[in-house]
């Protein structure tokens, strides 16, 4: 198939220029209070990009990592959203659409409790955060204590999972729903191509997409689908970000946004205790949405979990790396363990046989090798794999996986996504999260096991 899995473990001295160039990235992407995933495409401060570049950046500057997520967390509404992204005055409004002048959140978002001092979007995007503040507590405890930094972190990041599972528990089950096709991060995944078809496209002049300058329109989303993303963020801008009290003609409940929320709970549960808090409703929570992850979203004939799409109640029949990412959740059944590796290493997903998992079923009808989230293969999601493997014992696959992702970080600058089959590089080059989980990767790699076993807790 390909060179990439036969890359033998490289030593200290030779993944020294790796680590060179992965560091360069980072430095050229700070901006002074927070991290850019990418200087011409995303020009501002994204939120599950920030948390993956804290978790790399602690490896380098603890304190630019507590600085990462501190800056995001400063941003928070007062409704307890984190914001998907923070807007840097200082770049010009036509960098990146949509502007903040399309969001206004600073005056449409006030009811919604949006900051007055601090341009925001007005969506979220997954919650991986706690997590993150977990591990960069974790790169330097002592200075962690001394600057009350989890202490601070903390009422936020309650605050925070409050709104996931309060005002977003749409299903009523317990999840968060996401409400707009750029919250589950996964912006253009086949799953949403249901949803999206009963959504009235924004007209084509009332916007001008920036992504186009810098991306190649094979390998960025259809005008048709940009026109919903930006009608949905409209129309949920005009209601004043409210959650409550209106129809969402987008509404879904996504594995790996409530994965992520799972873990972060269980690592909040950590936080609490040091922060002197009571643990214990972050644990019985963290469980709670275990049981109803798997009651809601778990599919026994596709060997994965699915999206579920509120508007008619039903599973989404598209199989997307999110259904593989429970795997981070600790305390998963078994026979869902089992069948999660299963469906990873076969005809699906491929891992072990091609160097990295791709976005989206390599069998299904809409798979295309390079276009946003349709098919190739993205850092971030495979480094939660990783992280999954290692936790239910299949130490050997994950090695490899760490391998192909270290060979393929570092062949294709760093860069956003990558070919599934070929590593070949896709999107902006020197990405964020690329470079920095490629640091975290190369850590846990020379400590001879991972630093930060499973969701980093046990
Ligand atoms: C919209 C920044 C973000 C990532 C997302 C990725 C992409 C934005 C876009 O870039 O989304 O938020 O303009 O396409 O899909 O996961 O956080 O890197």
């Amino acid at each position: 198939m390909t060179s990439l899995l036969e890359t033998p473990v490289p030593t200290a001295a030779e993944s020294l220029p790796l680590r060179r160039g992965a560091a360069r990235v980072l430095l050229a992407n700070w901006t002074g209070s927070s991290t850019v995933p990418s200087r011409s495409l995303y020009p501002h401060q994204w939120s599950w990009d920030s948390a993956f570049i804290a978790i790399g950046l602690r490896h380098l500057s603890v304190r630019r990592a507590q600085r990462e997520l501190e800056t995001l967390m400063g941003a928070q509404w007062a409704d307890g959203r984190v914001p998907h992204i923070v807007f840097n005055p200082a770049v010009a409004l036509d960098a990146y659409f949509p502007s903040p002048d399309f969001w206004r959140t600073s005056r449409d978002g006030a009811g919604a409790g949006a900051p007055a001092g601090t341009e925001t979007s007005g969506i979220v995007q997954p919650p991986v955060h706690a997590l993150a503040t977990w591990l960069v507590h974790l790169a330097d405890p002592e200075d962690s204590r001394r600057r009350g930094f989890l202490r601070r972190m903390y009422g936020r990041l309650a605050a925070w999972h409050d709104y996931l599972t309060g005002p977003r528990n749409l299903g009523g089950g317990g999840l968060a729903a996401m409400v707009h096709p750029w919250e589950p991060g996964m912006d253009n995944s086949p799953s949403w191509d249901g949803p999206l078809r009963r959504v009235e496209p924004a007209a084509p002049h009332s916007y001008r997409r920036a992504d186009l300058q810098h991306g190649a329109p094979t390998e960025r989303p259809t005008d048709l689908d940009y026109g919903r993303y930006v009608r949905l963020a409209a129309d949920y801008r005009n209601g004043g970000y409210a959650d409550a009290g209106r129809e969402h003609a987008f509404a879904i409940e996504d594995p790996c946004v409530n994965a992520l929320l799972i873990v972060s709970e269980h690592t909040l549960a950590r936080i609490a205790e040091e922060a002197g808090a009571d643990p214990e409703p972050h644990r019985i929570r963290a469980k709670h949405l275990t049981d109803v992850l798997v009651d809601r979203l778990w599919s026994p004939a596709d060997g994965m979990f699915l999206c579920r799409d509120l508007v008619n109640d039903e599973l989404i029949a598209e199989r997307g790396v999110a259904g593989l990412v429970p795997l981070v959740v600790p305390g998963l059944p078994q026979d869902v363990v089992d069948a999660l590796v299963h469906t990873a290493t076969g005809p699906r997903f491929r891992l072990g046989k091609v160097p990295m998992a791709p976005s989206y079923d390599l069998t299904g009808a809409a798979f295309d090798p390079s276009r946003y989230w349709r098919g190739p293969a993205w850092f971030n999601t495979n480094w939660l794999l990783e992280r999954g493997l290692r936790q239910y014992g299949h130490g050997s696959a994950a090695d490899a996986l760490r391998s192909a992702m270290l060979g393929a970080a570092g062949t294709s600058g760093f860069a956003e996504y990558v070919d599934p089959f070929t590593g070949q590089a896709h999107g902006s080059r020197n990405f964020g999260w690329t470079a920095a989980l490629t640091l975290d990767l190369l850590a846990a790699q020379e400590a001879g096991s991972p630093a930060t076993a499973g969701a980093g807790l046990q």
